[in-house]
This record gives C-alpha cells, sequence and structure tokens, in this order.
C-alpha cells in the first residue's frame, strides 16, 4: 500500500465526519449515518485504490451502501477496507462526545471477516503488550497489566462502556481499587486511548460490536498496542430469551460459514493481520481522543488521526473546511 493513500484516506474520514455533524444534535440517528456513508462512498470510489469492502454496514441486502464486498475506487493498489462512516450514530444523534468517522485499510487478507454481531474485547497499549490473555478472568489479566506498567491497581485506569451488561464488571474493578472510566458509547476511542503516549488511560475492556473491534485492532496494531478478542452469540449479551437465542443462532451459523468460531480467544493478529495497516479517524462530536467539529458559517474544522502502521508515524491533522468551495459530489451532503 503506497505511504501517500494515507492521505487520501484522512480526506474520506474527514468528509464522513463533517457529513455526520451536519445531523449533529437532531435526533436522526439513520439520517446521519447514510450521509455519512454517501460521502465515505463517494470519496473512497474518487480514490486510487482497487478497493474491497470487508467490514462495512452490514451485508448487501441491508444495506445500500458500502455493503460487505462492494468494491471502490479508480483502480491501483488492491486494498482490504473496514469502514464505520458514524462510530456512534447514537452519540451523533443525541450531541453525545466521542463519536468518530473511521476507516482502516489493509493489504488484501488484512482484516479479520466477522458477522456484525458482539465482542467481548480486552486492550492494552505497548508497554503491557505480551501480557493479557481473554482466556484469564479479567482480575488476574488487571493483576498481570499492573506487574508489566509498574503500577499499583490503584493506578491503574480503565476504560469501559456504561451499559448494564458491565454493572457486574465495573463494580468488580472498582472492589480492586481499579479507576474506572465509563463512557456512555463508542469503544474504538476508547481502545485507542491505551495506545496514546499522552494519555492515562492504561486498558480497556467492554463487550462491543465486531466491526468496532476489527477497526480497533487495525488501528492497536499499528500502534503497537495488544488486543485480545472472541465473538460473543446475542443471548449470552442480552436477555436469554426465545428471539435473542434465536438471533443468537444465527450468528454462530454465519460465523461457522465464514470459517471463524464464537467463543474463541482472538489474538490481534488475527483480526488485523498485517502491519501495513492505515487508521483514519475523524471527531464528529468533541471527545477523549480527538476534538469535534466546530462551525462558524461556512467554515468547518476538524481533527484527524492518521496512523500509518508500517512505520508508526501518528499524525494529528487539523483542516479548515470551507464547505461553499467543497466539490459537488459531496456539498450537499455537508454544507
Ligand atoms: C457497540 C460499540 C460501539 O455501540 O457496538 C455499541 O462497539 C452498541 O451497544 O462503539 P448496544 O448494543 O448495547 O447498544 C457503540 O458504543 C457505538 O457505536
Amino acid at each position: 500500500m503506497k505511504r501517500d493513500l494515507a492521505m487520501a484516506f484522512s480526506r474520506v474520514t474527514e468528509g464522513a465526519a463533517l457529513a455526520g455533524y451536519k445531523w449533529l444534535g437532531r435526533g436522526d440517528k439513520i439520517a446521519a449515518d447514510n450521509a455519512a456513508v454517501e460521502v465515505m462512498r463517494t470519496l473512497l470510489n474518487q480514490t486510487e485504490i482497487e478497493g474491497e469492502i470487508v467490514i462495512g454496514e452490514g451485508e448487501i441486502d441491508e444495506a445500500p451502501m458500502l455493503f460487505i464486498g462492494e468494491k471502490v475506487g479508480l483502480g491501483g493498489d488492491a486494498v482490504d477496507i473496514a469502514v464505520d462512516p458514524i462510530e456512534g450514530t447514537r452519540m451523533t444523534a443525541m450531541g453525545q462526545n466521542n463519536a468518530l468517522a473511521v476507516l482502516a485499510a489493509g493489504e488484501k487478507g488484512s482484516f479479520l471477516k466477522a458477522p456484525d454481531m458482539y465482542m467481548e474485547k480486552l486492550v492494552v497499549g505497548p508497554e503491557a503488550k505480551g501480557c493479557i490473555n481473554l482466556d484469564l478472568p479479567l482480575a488476574t489479566n488487571l493483576e498481570n497489566i499492573a506487574k508489566a506498567l509498574g503500577k499499583t491497581l490503584d493506578s491503574l485506569v480503565v476504560t469501559t462502556l456504561a451499559k448494564p451488561r458491565h454493572d457486574g464488571v465495573i463494580a468488580e474493578m472498582q472492589t480492586m481499587g481499579v479507576r474506572v472510566f465509563a463512557f456512555p458509547d463508542g469503544d474504538v476511542a476508547a481502545s485507542i486511548l491505551t495506545c496514546m503516549p499522552d494519555s492515562e488511560v492504561d486498558v480497556m475492556y467492554c463487550i462491543g460490536g465486531a466491526p468496532e473491534g476489527v477497526v480497533s485492532a487495525a488501528a492497536i496494531r499499528a500502534l503497537g498496542g495488544d488486543m485480545h478478542a472472541r465473538l460473543l452469540p446475542r443471548h449470552e449479551v442480552k436477555e436469554d430469551n426465545e428471539n435473542n437465542r434465536r438471533l443468537g443462532q444465527t450468528e454462530i451459523d454465519r460465523c461457522k460459514e465464514m470459517g471463524i468460531e464464537t467463543n474463541v480467544l482472538l489474538r490481534m493478529e488475527d483480526m488485523a493481520k498485517s502491519d501495513n495497516v492505515i487508521f483514519a479517524g475523524t471527531g464528529i462530536t468533541k471527545g477523549d481522543l480527538l476534538e469535534g467539529i466546530t462551525r462558524k458559517g461556512n467554515i468547518a474544522t476538524t481533527e484527524t488521526l492518521l496512523i500509518r502502521g508500517k512505520c508508526r508515524t501518528i499524525r494529528r491533522i487539523k483542516s479548515t473546511h470551507y464547505l461553499d468551495r467543497k466539490d459537488e459530489s459531496i456539498k450537499n451532503h455537508i454544507v
């Protein structure tokens, strides 16, 4: 993958974020998502790649755009692409923190192909690489991570999602003395924070979405961190009722068809299979990882995190956009 593609991908997430921002706080997560998808697709199609979406907005019959298997680009390097045009549609619709537009790209075959289902995730930064094991209890992992970092448990910081399914685990961690930062939503940002040199976050643990997990794995690999994960069928995460068991069984069957299994440990290297990955993420709402978009009249500013795994360059790109001068192909979605 040519290094210049990184800049092109940052333009794609900037565009998607601007489209999402247009719908910020308007209570309509579908409209926000549609706009971001449309812009991401348009911009990917203007990029010199022979791209295939491998993690996207669902399967072809569910989503009209950026579906798994969709081909994008003008032609060029063959790349696989994992996208989440709005990581946090609810956050965008409700004006909550940490919504991002994200994309990860790698050479063909770089990413785990998995259905859109739940995934348990444990993420650490470079200094704790190699000392996590999701087959062991979380408490043991936290002790091992603290030891690797030379920290006491009461100085360890874990991010998670503030979901009822995590109430028990949050209480357990706090009883151990660990500090827990529970974000309402958005585990991609929460995961990446473990690897940022200027962040106080040491660990991310949660049960969230599998697509978000694969995108995170690309970013974490590019940053030299570590991640373990496990796909979980719906009835093991949500209420164990008839409907969820049926949906959960469908997920188990889909995994089998795709040659993977639920409830089995997945290492970072199984999810992001090469160092030659590019991650781009642009803040939509203000957040812990990235500043959100600010807009004054026709001028908007964006902040983008652009990471190239091969050489581990971390760029933060602040852009000023004159919205009325944007390309006609995307203008109506962002102005
Ligand atoms: C997960 C998580 C995301 O939404 O998909 C979550 O990975 C959905 O959780 O980062 P629920 O099923 O409990 O609503 C996010 O938090 C935001 O998209």
